[in-house]
């Protein structure tokens, strides 16, 4: 066993969960040779049954490729495929972040200066788009709640709104009207400070590329990938809840968009998905698997209802 733990962990140390090294054991090294390698005696059948028992939360990180080949970015085209090669003209640097309204001291914020102010940490999400497929990916980030401290919110900050950066020159898919221009998001003000929800600057220790929405995007792995909105230029504290990009597109979308699988969302069912990289599906969890930490933020409410 310790072997194949040090071989696995060789892969790439920093970024495995434990979960992962039980995973990848079985990815790169197959049922057969767990066994011989590990000098095991028993029932294969036996010994993994025990190993699923005990199975811990994290899960298999998808790999570079897999996260920064498969990209929704309607800014530079709805294929998924092309947005990476597409990406390459954004030039995120200088890069600024206006923080403003109901905030006692508005910011413009440079975020390769925010960078050296805070560092970021290495965050593991879940990443589930209302298309029916998911990856979990080690990104950097810094916590909203960090963020947002500094300008300092009002009572009457009720809300928070994002807004991506507008700019036809760089964004082609900005050149016609195929949605509502600059791509916008909200969250309450609970949802912003939860300590889950972060702005990402990063994916496996390197600068966040292009095509995942540098230089910073907002990350909030228990709704739909939809909600974690790229090249953030404008965070804004609000009073009222801001009309955002999807409810606009379509009556399909709500503002909440937390991951639910017992009600159709988007394009229909939400009750299952497909891990990127994996062939059979898997159940979609509520809340996308964090329901523990953040049920409560939703008391009261009809997840049914206030989709
Ligand atoms: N500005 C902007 N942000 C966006 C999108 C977009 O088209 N434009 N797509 C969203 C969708 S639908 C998903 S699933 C995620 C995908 O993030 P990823 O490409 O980093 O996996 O980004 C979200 N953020
Ligand atoms: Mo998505």
């Amino acid at each position: 066993m310790a072997i194949l733990i040090q071989r696995a962990a060789a892969i790439r140390p920093s970024e495995i969960t434990d979960e992962s090294v039980y995973r990848s054991r079985r990815r790169f090294l197959g049922r057969a040779a767990m066994f011989a390698a590990g000098g095991l005696l028993l029932d294969p059948m036996t010994a993994f049954g025990a190993e699923r028992q005990d199975q811990p939360a994290a899960e298999q990180l998808n790999s570079w490729d897999e996260i920064t080949g498969y990209n929704n970015f309607y800014e530079y085209s709805p294929d998924k495929r092309a947005v990476a090669v597409l990406a390459q003209n954004l030039n995120p640097h200088p890069w600024t972040v206006r923080i403003d309204g109901e905030v006692e001291s508005p910011r413009v914020i440079d975020v390769d200066q925010m960078l050296r102010q805070f560092k970021p940490q290495q965050r593991i999400a879940r990443l589930r788009c209302v298309e029916g497929w998911s990856m979990v990916i080690p990104w950097d980030g810094i916590a909203l709640a960090d963020i947002l401290q500094l300008v300092r919110p009002t009572s009457r900050a009720r809300y928070v709104r994002f807004v991506t950066l507008q700019d036809p020159s760089r964004f082609y898919g900005q050149r016609r009207a195929t949605m509502p221009w600059p791509y916008t998001e909200g969250l309450t003000i609970a949802e912003a400070m939860h300590p889950l929800t972060f702005m990402a600057t990063g994916i496996y220790g390197k600068p966040l590329p292009n095509q995942n929405g540098a230089p910073i995007r907002l990350v909030v792995p228990w709704k739909y990938g939809f909600k974690s909105i790229k090249s953030v230029v404008s965070i804004r504290l609000e009073e009222q809840q801001p009309l955002t990009t999807w409810p606009q597109v379509s009556r399909d979308y709500g503002f909440y968009a937390n991951v639910n699988p017992r009600a159709p969302y988007g394009r229909g069912t939400q009750s299952r998905e497909t891990r990127i990289g994996e062939l059979r599906k898997r159940d979609t969890q509520l809340f996308n698997g964090y329901a523990d930490q953040v049920a409560h933020l939703y008391a009261g409410l009809d997840l049914d209802k206030n989709v």
